[in-house]
């Protein structure tokens, strides 16, 4: 039962208590538009109060990985041990935004790039590490630019680099380009493929943390995580918390595509109901909210929900989860009648057959077929106990292979079924009646 009823509403974030800049219209993007806007201000007093203040108010504030699990930023950044024997710590940060429908940290590198810089320095320090690579997406070229130049201007002021912003910390950054493999967005492909080698996940544990890039303690984290962070130890952990609900808190960026009437990427509360996002800043559903027929909330790889869900439905982790779905990346992807969901549940099929990296037999073959199987369902051309085949083949995949990518395959599907039986049910028997399409 969701909590909806018994707490105040969410949503309707003021101007003042967003983040980030990208709603404001035109602005200079470099360092002195950036420092005018708060950026870089007294960060050395934030660099000299040292890695357990950082972590204890990151912790503090509640925030959760903005990447796609979730996981308590404070607590994973906790995780990095203090390294004795001379070798170096690193902090990677996660810029491969790849999962369909998402262009946040798009949005934050393109017009924010010094928050990012900024958050690189002081999460570092959280973790002690000694550099800092940021793995972009190589189809993001301007943002790329972008990112290299904020990172040349934080040189030039002395911000980063040796006895960073006159602290004694020395620390580099790098700018890193991936080469367009969905799979080098899984933490442990990226790591592989920042040593050069083919982006294939490892096993965890053993986690980053411990054995990470080069063998070192490693953290990798998503670009709007770090980016919130030097706001955060600014204005306080409790002024970050106030916002949304308990386990939910703080700002969020929404992507959200598909049959709205304008589609955007937006700051707003966590905890904000769908309905509300989609009707304050995109225009509402086309044709009107009665026209909707389902959303994937949080990126391809959660499930979809239906309308009945979305009438009420929070956008936070909790919310999403008792939905038996998920906040993901908070890509919302709405879908109105006139889609064929067995159709664009196949799509993403293709998807992931397509980028699945081989290494495990489960999503090698299963995600291949999945594809296969929904591509003759949306004609018909199927019998309807395969229905259920086409469910266990999901339970085959699911929790059975070395990175998260198998179960992101299997789970629209299960949504798909779960919501949406009775549509495949008739496609099929559409096609041909019974007998032929029930097993004797
Ligand atoms: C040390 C432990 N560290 C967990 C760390 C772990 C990782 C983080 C979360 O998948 C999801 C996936 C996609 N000691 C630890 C520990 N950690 N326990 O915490 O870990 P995990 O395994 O829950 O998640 P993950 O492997 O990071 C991410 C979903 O996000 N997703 C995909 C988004 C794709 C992009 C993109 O395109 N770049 O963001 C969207 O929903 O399916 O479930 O750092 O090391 N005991
Ligand atoms: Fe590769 Fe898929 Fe296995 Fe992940 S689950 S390691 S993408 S084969």
């Amino acid at each position: 039962i969701r909590a909806m009823s018994t707490e105040r509403t969410y949503g309707n974030l003021k101007d003042q208590d967003r983040i980030f800049t990208n709603l404001y219209g035109k602005h200079d993007v470099g360092i002195e538009g950036a420092m005018k806007r708060g950026d870089w201000h007294r960060t050395k007093d934030l660099v000299e109060k040292g890695s357990d203040w950082i972590v204890n108010e990151i912790k503090a504030s509640g925030l959760r990985g903005r990447g796609g699990a979730g996981f308590p930023s404070g607590l994973k950044w906790s995780f990095m041990p203090k390294v004795t024997d001379g070798r170096p710590s690193y902090l990677v940060i996660n810029a491969d935004e790849s999962e369909p429908g998402t262009c946040k940290d798009r949005e934050i590198m393109r017009h924010d790039p010094h928050k990012l810089v900024e958050g690189c320095l002081i999460a570092g320090v959280a973790m002690r590490a000694r550099y800092c690579y940021i793995y972009i997406r190589g189809e993001y070229v301007n943002e790329r630019l972008a990112l290299e130049k904020a990172v040349k201007e934080a040189y030039a002021k002395g911000f980063i680099g040796k006895n960073a912003c006159n602290s004694g910390y020395d620390y580099d950054i790098f700018v890193h380009f991936g080469a367009g493999a969905y799979i080098c967005g899984e933490e442990t492909a990226l790591i592989e493929s920042l040593e050069g080698k083919q982006g294939k996940p490892r096993l965890k544990p053993p986690f980053p943390a411990g054995v990470g890039l080069y063998g070192c303690p490693t953290t990798v984290t998503n670009v709007e995580t770090v980016a919130v962070a030097p706001t955060i130890l600014r204005r306080g952990a409790d002024w970050f918390a106030s916002f949304g609900r308990k386990n939910n808190t703080g700002t969020k960026l929404f992507c959200i595509s598909g049959h709205v009437n304008t589609p955007c990427t937006v700051e707003e509360e966590m905890s904000i109901p769908l309905r509300e996002l989609i009707d304050r800043h995109c225009g509402g559903v086309r044709g009107g909210w009665d026209n909707l027929l389902a959303v994937i909330p949080g990126g391809s790889s959660v499930p979809c929900i239906p309308k009945s869900v979305c009438d009420d439905v929070l956008m936070d982790f909790d919310d999403l989860k008792n939905a038996q779905s998920g906040l993901g990346t908070a890509a919302v992807i709405v879908m109105d009648k006139s889609t064929d969901m067995i159709d664009a549940i196949s799509r993403l099929a293709y998807f992931y057959k397509h980028e699945s990296c081989g290494q495990c037999t489960p999503c090698r073959e299963g995600t291949g077929w999945l594809w296969m199987m929904l591509e003759r369902m949306k004609k018909g051309d199927a019998r309807l106990e395969e229905i259920d085949m086409l469910q266990e083949l999901t339970k085959q995949i699911e929790g059975h292979t070395i990175c998260a990518l198998g179960d992101a395959a299997a789970w629209p599907v299960q949504g798909l079924i779960r919501h949406f039986r009775p549509e495949m049910e008739a496609r099929i028997l559409e096609a041909a009646p019974p007998p032929e399409k029930i097993a004797a």
